[in-house]
């Protein structure tokens, strides 16, 4: 959907209703402004009450927690309407199955395994969730005073990896939001990676840990850590490796974290495709929540894409010999 019809279907919904925003679990900056900026616009367009459920944070959400301190709902409040942000549904989200209205509106970026019947405004090509937010509330006239602009300004900031993965569009976001007041110093120090004892510690022992395949010029790892691993498999693209998976337990299950470079999606790699059904993501930066021994997924994750990353490789060979 459009952002005009589905600004229109939020102007419709929420007046007078108790709203409910969910993000995904363990909440980034993007998940976090993103929220806590529907929970603004919420109010904004009549809302009887609007609270944001972001009690599960990662380190950089907690920074911009404790700038905005949004007010938690209590713990008695029965939401009529639910929106989610930065995640494509209720059922990805943190205490989004808990909601047991049925009007549910998501506003996400990530290409979606299998979306819920809901309406939603969903753009994979997006950079973030905040530019999107961004948008939507330039069609609802509601403007961001300067502590959401700098939130909104830090999410974008943290997805685009500080505009290492920006579009134009998220460059002229946040040419906006600074015009609205955003501070750019305190954006930027929400988008700043942990640098952790403790991560640094998950990247060294990743490295230490590693299984390392090549196939032509691409050089694929696996490693596995106790968290950290979307983090560890960025480090261990920036150490030399064009394609990482990199997986943590959490629970009973394994979490896989994969990150590709610029090279393998030349290739034609999107490990969001190939996750498929599992997981979610990006072309070039996607996990997956999977069932197993951490060893046994990544041997079948790094099989699999080696068979499949095999033909796109010869295929790309057939197309220079024929040019
Ligand atoms: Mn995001």
């Amino acid at each position: 959907m459009e952002v005009g019809s589905f600004a229109r279907a939020l102007e419709g919904a929420l007046p007078g209703k108790r709203v409910a925003v969910f993000s995904h679990p363990r909440v980034d900056p993007d998940g976090f402004a993103s929220a806590y900026a529907m929970a603004f616009v919420a109010k904004k367009l009549g809302a009887s009450r609007a609270y944001a459920y972001l009690d599960d944070m990662n380190s950089l959400a907690k920074r911009m927690n404790s700038a905005l301190s949004p007010e938690p709902p209590p713990e008695d409040f029965v939401p009529q309407v639910a929106i989610v942000t930065d995640t494509c549904g209720l059922k990805y989200s943190h205490r989004g199955r808990e909601f047991s209205g049925n009007e549910v509106f998501v506003i996400d970026h990530h290409e979606c395994g299998s979306p819920e019947l809901v309406t939603a405004f969903v753009d994979a090509k997006s950079a973030s969730s905040c530019e999107l937010v961004l948008d939507l509330m330039e069609v609802l006239g509601v403007r961001p005073d300067p502590a959401l602009a700098t939130a909104l300004l830090g999410g974008i900031l943290f997805d685009t990896g500080i505009f290492k993965y920006a579009t134009p569009h998220s460059i002229k976001a946040a040419a906006k939001l600074i015009e609205a007041g955003a501070d750019y110093g305190t954006a930027l120090s929400f988008s700043k990676r942990d640098q952790s004892k403790s991560l640094r510690m998950a990247r060294l022992k990743a490295a230490q840990r590693l299984n390392i395949a090549e196939v032509g010029d691409i050089i694929l790892v696996t490693s596995t850590v106790n968290i950290f691993e979307g983090e560890v498999a960025e480090a261990l693209l920036s150490l030399g490796a064009d394609v990482a998976f990199v997986a943590a337990p959490r629970g009973n299950a394994v979490r896989v974290s994969g990150r590709a470079d610029e090279k393998a999606l030349s290739y034609g790699v999107n490990l969001a495709s190939f996750f498929g059904e599992n997981g979610g993501g990006h072309e070039g930066a996607a996990g997956a929540l999977m069932s197993g021994d951490a060893q046994d997924v990544l041997s079948k994750i790094a099989h699999d894409f080696l068979a499949q990353y095999s033909n796109a490789l010869s295929h790309k060979y057939d197309l220079k010999m024929s040019s």
